[in-house]
């Protein structure tokens, strides 16, 4: 990030505070938007289901609830914007899992690689009582838990070459997200983790801090990271989705029934997301194959997940996270 575009990202954090003096003090929701931030650019299925969702959500109130989504990354990375969203300087964030593993353990289950069997296992299991349990975890950590949007499944990528087994990752710089779920599990394939904020991986790629990273395929395009990084393989290690919260500060200021129009309207902002998701999935993966990326299809799988019980054995401690290890396994 440049020193200006830092500055600027400050005087946003700062006005969005509101300061002692600014305006935005005294200024209530319903008078003033919601106001959100997400990672990814406007155009992104995130995004898409956030503006989908203040559109309804003003339709439904005559104005009143409205959403400014700050897309792009411009407040930060997402663990940047999780301390303005408990602080209360945010109403709405999109983040991934990753991020929040730190504070609420539930929220590690499921990152546990392999965990999910499929996409449509994935969505089983969040949109049941597992999932449920794991958005309201984070209830006592200062944020509400709306809804999950999907996150494909994450496959590795390098700027050095193919990768079949694990033993192709051996040595290479790696960029995972602030979460040490990852980094165990980079580790346990005997990669070197390097945390990173979503925003510098392009950066880091491009100057070599990094040799790769991994994600799904409509990150790895709107990244650009494809550009340096053109060896990727059909991993797919990782479907942790990606989640919507609030600030528990702005759900205090709300009355009964917007907080249950908020949540009822996040929950049928998904299917619209989903819809954009595998349009955008599949856009993304040609795109990619156009662009002449390397796509190893021939991964060993099995080679990867032998390497994860270590991972398993740190990470599921609490009775809690094994009752939802095990509904997740039988959804
Ligand atoms: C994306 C996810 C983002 C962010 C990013 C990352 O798939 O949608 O929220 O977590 O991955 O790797 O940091």
């Amino acid at each position: 990030m440049t020193r200006s575009s830092q500055l600027n990202r400050r005087l946003l954090v700062s006005s969005l505070l509101a300061l002692p003096g600014c305006t935005g003090l005294t200024q209530q929701i319903g008078e003033r938007p919601l106001r959100a931030a997400d990672t990814h650019p406007a155009d992104y299925p995130t995004a898409q289901a956030v503006a989908w969702l203040g559109n309804t959500l003003s339709e439904r109130t005559n104005g009143r609830l409205r959403i400014t989504n700050y897309t792009g990354g411009q407040l930060g990375q997402e663990k940047d914007t999780l301390e303005i969203v408990i602080f209360g300087g945010l109403d709405i964030n999109r983040v991934n899992l990753g991020p929040l593993n730190s504070v609420a353990a539930e929220t590690v289950v499921p990152n546990l690689p392999f965990l999910f069997r499929s996409v449509p296992h994935m969505r089983r299991a969040m949109d049941g009582p597992a999932g449920d349990a794991i958005l309201a975890s984070l209830e006592p950590h200062g944020m509400i838990g709306l809804c999950f949007y999907d996150s494909g499944a994450r496959n590795f990528y390098n700027t050095r070459g193919p990768v079949r087994t694990p033993d192709d990752l051996r040595g290479l710089k790696i960029r995972v997200q602030n979460s040490d779920v990852y980094v165990a599990m980079v580790e346990a394939l005997g990669a070197d983790a390097t945390p990173m904020g979503y925003g510098e991986v392009y950066q880091g790629l491009v100057q070599g801090v990094v040799d790769g990273a991994e994600n799904n395929w409509p990150s790895y395009d709107s990244s650009r990271h494809f550009e340096s990084a053109k060896y990727i393989s059909e991993t797919q290690h990782v479907m942790g989705p990606d989640v919507l919260l609030a600030s528990s500060r702005t759900w205090g200021k709300l009355s009964p029934g917007d907080r249950d129009l908020l949540r009822a309207t996040a929950k049928e902002s998904v299917s619209v997301m989903r819809g954009l998701w595998e349009t955008r999935e599949a856009a993304a993966e040609a795109r990619m194959r156009a662009a002449g990326v390397q796509i190893e299809t021939g991964v060993d799988r099995a080679a990867f997940e032998a390497r994860m019980e270590g991972v398993y054995r740190r990470f599921v401690r609490t009775s809690e996270q094994r009752r939802l290890v095990s509904m997740i396994r039988n959804a």
